[in-house]
């Protein structure tokens, strides 16, 4: 029986092996994929991102607690936890993270749990996290989290990814935002102030409300605004002791119904799918064009770029008109 079917059949160790062939990119892990897109869609996607230690993990491990606890079929209801951290094998927070995740949530067969690490990749995800997203929607799981790296930037990719994106902040972040306010609000469908135990919490939530309150001063105003428009709201909660999720489901649930009957949702699925495509067509005609051109041509290039004789956009010409093989 082929991966993908076993993947089917709810075998989470065929699963686990071809995220592994995802994430190193070989055939295998196209092949399956392709075989399981007829079964992706079902899934909505949560993409958690925010800067270090606000709380992200501990936020992820709380929503997926209460979503298995409010669900009302458990066996429909399951949730897979996706955690992009740093390369690093040494990155003491990420590691931690997961020991209080497997802990909490481990004994759960509804529940899976995949670490994947960024490999360099900018923009808080790795580059085969889309592709991971969409195995996981087609073996069956309902809702996929997944925490980006926490880069202190704005963590843009995570919103060409997620259907709902949620933005984490925290007392004593307040300057990351600053600078970040722009990219964070343009990405967020929801914003959550974490640790609303420390001081300071509500003073974060009134600039985020004031700074969303510039950026689309219309929304909710107009009265005859005949077009939905999604405002993020903006939550407030203590992720350690399970405070305010509930409310934060209820945002996400929201948000969902607004996708979807807005068409909101139609639009983004498409962009998603146009931006897939171009990455892998570039990724492949990359690929191909590499492999007809050897390492000394290439070098020949890159010295002539080196003393000036040429540039770049000569050696690009001539690379594409000879690809010559010497
Ligand atoms: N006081 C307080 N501490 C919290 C709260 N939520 C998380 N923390 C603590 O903040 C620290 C960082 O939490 P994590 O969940 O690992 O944060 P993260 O954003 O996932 O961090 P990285 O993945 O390393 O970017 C831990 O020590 C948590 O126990 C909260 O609501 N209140
Ligand atoms: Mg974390």
């Amino acid at each position: 029986m082929s991966l993908a079917k076993q993947i089917l059949q709810g075998d989470r160790l065929s699963l686990a092996r071809l995220l592994t062939h995802i994430e190193n990119e070989d055939p295998q892990g196209k092949k399956s994929l392709s075989e399981l897109f007829s079964h992706t869609g079902g899934a909505h996607v949560l993409g958690i991102t925010g800067a270090p230690g606000t709380g992200k993990s501990t936020l992820v491990n709380q929503v997926a607690l209460s979503l298995r606890q409010l669900a009302e079929n458990k066996a429909d209801e399951t949730v897979a936890i996706v955690a992009v951290d740093p390369s690093s094998p040494f990155s003491g927070g990420a590691i931690l993270g997961d020991r209080i995740r497997m802990r909490d949530l481990a004994g759960d067969p509804g529940i899976f749990i995949r670490s994947m690490a960024s490999r360099g990749a900018l923009g808080g995800l790795a580059r085969t996290t889309h592709s991971v997203s969409q195995a996981l929607d087609a073996a069956g799981f309902a809702w996929i989290l997944i925490e980006t790296v926490g880069a202190g930037q704005a963590e843009v990719d995570i919103a060409s990814t997620a259907d709902t994106t949620i933005v984490i902040d925290a007392p004593g972040f307040g300057d990351d935002i600053q600078a970040n306010k722009a990219g964070i609000l343009e990405i967020a469908d929801v914003l959550v102030v974490n640790k609303a135990d420390l001081p300071g919490a509500e003073n974060a939530r009134r600039t985020l409300e004031l700074a969303l309150h510039i950026a689309s001063p219309s929304t909710r105003m107009d009265s005859d605004l005949t077009e939905v428009v999604w405002t993020p709201p903006v939550l407030t909660t203590v992720a350690t002791k399970g405070k305010g999720i509930e409310p934060l489901l209820k945002a996400i649930q929201d948000h969902r119904v607004y996708l979807n009957e807005s068409g909101e949702g139609k639009q983004r699925l498409r962009a998603r799918v146009k931006h897939h495509l171009e990455v892998l067509l570039r990724d492949q005609l990359l690929e191909g064009f590499l492999q007809d051109i050897t390492i000394p041509s290439f070098e020949k290039h890159v010295e002539a770029v080196l003393d000036r004789t040429y540039s770049p956009y000569d050696a690009v010409e001539k690379l594409l008109q000879n690809q010559d093989k010497s």
